[in-house]
């Protein structure tokens, strides 16, 4: 770990512009960046954190496809709403960009064209799936088809949703194209690919160098592909969408570079357009290009070998050779596990999710960052629930923080008519039964580490004394008897009030500025702390001096949540569940056929062609229709249980298929002589079988 550095650059995963955000983005990298950035702004270091949308891939083109709009209204309308959501919640950016500008495609086409010029790449011809309608080449999630282990019918080309199996598109039984349907041929197509394996031995060493501060998910997860061996990349695809590749010929048209390929280069660009913008564009060089910064990639688990390989080995390949311009590899990757929510995982194909944006419409930033920080999934998946939420807030932040505040001002504004009425010495301070310098070395400590947990938990600790010190001393009863001691006591709390507000701020800001706001400063917290009269260390002893004057107005910090502003939320999610159940065993039942018979047997089942010549509905039996069939030179009577999804004579003329030598029976004392078939789709309509053809009728169906 290098303790000596002078710049910190953090970075959090670039969201897709696919889709809001939701709770287990915010969980798992924005808000642990946020904190961590909040904190080392405090302590007056320089640090600059970048993020920005991800707005390129296949998941992007398909949902324009999807809504018949083009990618860029895509990107257009989530790069708007996520950046919205953010700022709504606190999550401070220096700089949120877009691998859509003109400043990303110069970085992403300057890497490839280096890396090409050091002939580092490998070109491989292969062969792929071609749409032969829409003339496209079709990347991997374009295909659909049966799974070849669970034979789930509608498996993407990349993975089966589920069973979850990784999968290439040619290994899907009846491959079909996502843009027409129609069945796609293959083609011989060019790729580049990034020789990952070429850097294994440095890839090794960087992560070796990192095995006693990197987490243990993150060097698990790095450990398992090198040890199977990093094979090539194919960094490019054959796609309209994305940053071409910068070679002017035959070959490299019609194709873009790999999104992961260009967003993990969009840290560079974004931090590059963040100097530009503030009149100083060569300043990025030192954030990215000067051993004296830290690097940190704020990432979720899945992203972990994108980062502690994949862009490792880029920078690697473009610093080859060179003495200038030379790249620093990041010196922490805080990958989070993932955080569920009310005990499942999130899914936005099942919309099963709380999105940021949302919530935000509903309750305040702060107690969902608070919330949020008490269960930070650090080691292992973490949840989040209503139920939580709601005692949290209620529990911890309104009635011991929110409480010790209020009363603290509201009884000096009373009763000293709002200025501190006495001047607290250092024996004061430490006669609070807090030793200050064990709580904030811990608490520091767990800032360094990235213990989000400890760090809210450490500093709710802080509350919780203040709050009993305030109960314990009395004011109320002693001014009467004692008017020093109480005086005292005020203007012991008023200070912790000021401590709470600056060791709060990186996790809640909105609250600190607030709380700062009612000790009477004119300015805002965080303006103090960009002109250096607030810090963190200011935290550490009393700051208000006698005579000084509060606000008068003091407010409530946090309003209670009520079960009943929670129980439209759980309402919704029983909905949903049970939706969900209701949709996973169907795809179950889909996939789980009768026992085996034999070829025999199958033959003894007599299908044929029969035609409705006349149709009515059976009295009394809402869901029965009375069908006369002509097959062959007979006539059948049939009843079918069809007539909540056919009227009588829409059936009139059908070819259906009829079992028909099933043995006849009675139903409401109607004969039935045979069945037809019929499929019952998950909205509970039934559908007829039909054949079509002419001269079909009687004839055996094999
Ligand atoms: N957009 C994947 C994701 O959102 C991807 C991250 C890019 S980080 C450079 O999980
Ligand atoms: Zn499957």
């Amino acid at each position: 770990m290098n303790n000596h550095y002078k710049r910190t650059l953090v970075t959090t995963a670039l969201p897709y512009a696919n889709g809001p955000v939701h709770l287990g983005h915010l969980a798992g990298v924005y808000l642990p960046a946020d904190i961590y950035v909040r904190y080392k702004r405090l302590q007056g270091e320089d640090i600059v954190h970048i993020g920005g949308s991800d707005e390129h891939g296949v998941p992007i083109t398909i949902t324009a496809d999807k809504e018949d709009i083009s990618p860029q209204d895509v990107v257009d309308r989530y790069h708007s709403m996520n950046l919205d959501a953010f700022e709504r919640c606190g999550i401070s950016f220096d700089f949120y960009g877009r691998t859509s500008s003109k400043g990303h495609f110069r970085t992403a086409q300057e890497f490839f064209r280096e890396i090409d010029s050091k002939d580092i790449f490998v070109k491989k011809k292969e062969r792929h799936f071609f749409d032969p309608q829409t003339k496209r080449f079709l990347s991997d999630r374009y295909v659909t088809g049966t799974c070849p282990i669970c034979g789930y019918a509608e498996a993407n080309g990349d993975q089966c949703e589920q069973c979850g199996t990784h999968l290439s598109p040619r290994e899907l039984i009846d491959p079909r194209s996502k843009l027409s349907d129609e069945v796609p041929e293959l083609r011989e197509t060019l790729h580049w690919y990034f020789p990952l394996g070429r850097f294994q031995g440095q890839l090794e060493n960087y992560v070796e160098r990192h095995t006693g501060d990197w987490r243990t998910n993150v060097l698990n997860y790095t450990a398992t592909w090198l040890k199977q061996g990093l094979a090539d990349r194919a960094i490019t695809r054959d796609l309209h969408w994305g940053v071409p590749v910068p070679i002017d010929n035959d070959e490299a048209t019609g194709k873009v570079l790999y999104v992961w390929f260009d967003a993990v280069l969009g840290y560079i660009s974004f931090t590059r357009e963040w100097s530009e913008n503030r009149g100083t564009p060569e300043l990025w060089r030192e954030y990215w290009q000067n051993s004296d910064c830290r690097i940190i990639h704020f990432i979720g688990k899945d992203n972990v070998v994108f980062h502690t390989l994949m862009f490792p080995a880029i920078l690697m390949a473009w610093n080859e050779g060179r003495n200038e311009g030379v790249y620093s590899l990041a010196d922490n990757v805080p990958a989070s596990e993932f955080m569920n929510f009310e005990g499942r995982k999130f899914s936005k194909s099942r919309n099963y999710a709380v999105y940021l944006g949302e919530f935000l419409d509903k309750f305040p930033a702060d107690t969902l960052r608070y919330t949020i920080a008490m269960n930070y999934p650090e080691n292992k998946d973490s949840d989040f629930s209503w139920q939580d939420f709601q005692n949290r807030t209620n529990g911890e932040l309104a009635d011991t923080l929110g409480n010790f505040i209020k009363r603290s001002i509201d009884f000096t504004n009373a009763k000293f008519n709002g200025e501190i009425p006495y001047e607290c010495t250092e024996e004061d301070w430490r006669s609070l039964g807090i030793d200050w310098e064990d709580c904030f070395d811990r608490i520091e400590k767990a800032y360094e580490d990235f213990h989000i947990r400890d760090i809210a938990s450490l500093t709710m600790q802080i509350a919780r004394a203040a709050n009993r010190f305030l109960t314990d001393s009395e004011p109320w009863k002693v001014l009467k008897t004692d008017p020093d001691a109480a005086a005292r006591t005020m203007a012991l709390s008023v200070n912790l009030c000021y401590t709470l507000a600056i060791a709060w701020y990186p996790v809640i800001p909105h609250t600190a500025n607030r709380i700062y706001a009612m000790l009477g400063f004119s300015e805002t917290l965080d303006d103090a702390l960009k002109n250096g009269s607030a810090s963190w260390d200011t935290a550490k002893y009393p700051q208000l001096k006698r005579g000084h004057n509060l606000s008068e107005q003091s407010e409530i910090l946090f309003r209670k949540v009520e079960d009943k502003d929670i129980a439209s939320e759980l309402e919704k999610i029983e909905g949903l569940l049970a939706e969900i159940e209701k949709k996973e065993a169907a795809e179950k039942e889909s996939t789980r056929f009768k026992p085996e018979i034999s070829f025999d047997d199958f033959l003894d089942v007599d299908l044929r062609v029969a035609t409705v010549m006349a149709c009515e509905r059976v009295k009394k039996a809402d869901k029965l229709l009375k069908l006369q069939l002509k097959v062959g030179s007979q006539n059948r009577q049939v009843l079918a249980g069809i007539a909540q999804s056919y009227s009588p004579e829409s059936v009139i003329g059908k070819n259906v298929i009829l079992v028909a030598n099933l043995a006849e029976r009675k139903i409401r004392g109607e004969l039935s002589q045979g069945m037809i078939l019929a499929v019952e789709g998950n909205d509970g309509k039934m559908n007829l079988v039909e054949v079509s053809g002419s001269e079909i009728n009687g004839k055996n169906v094999q």
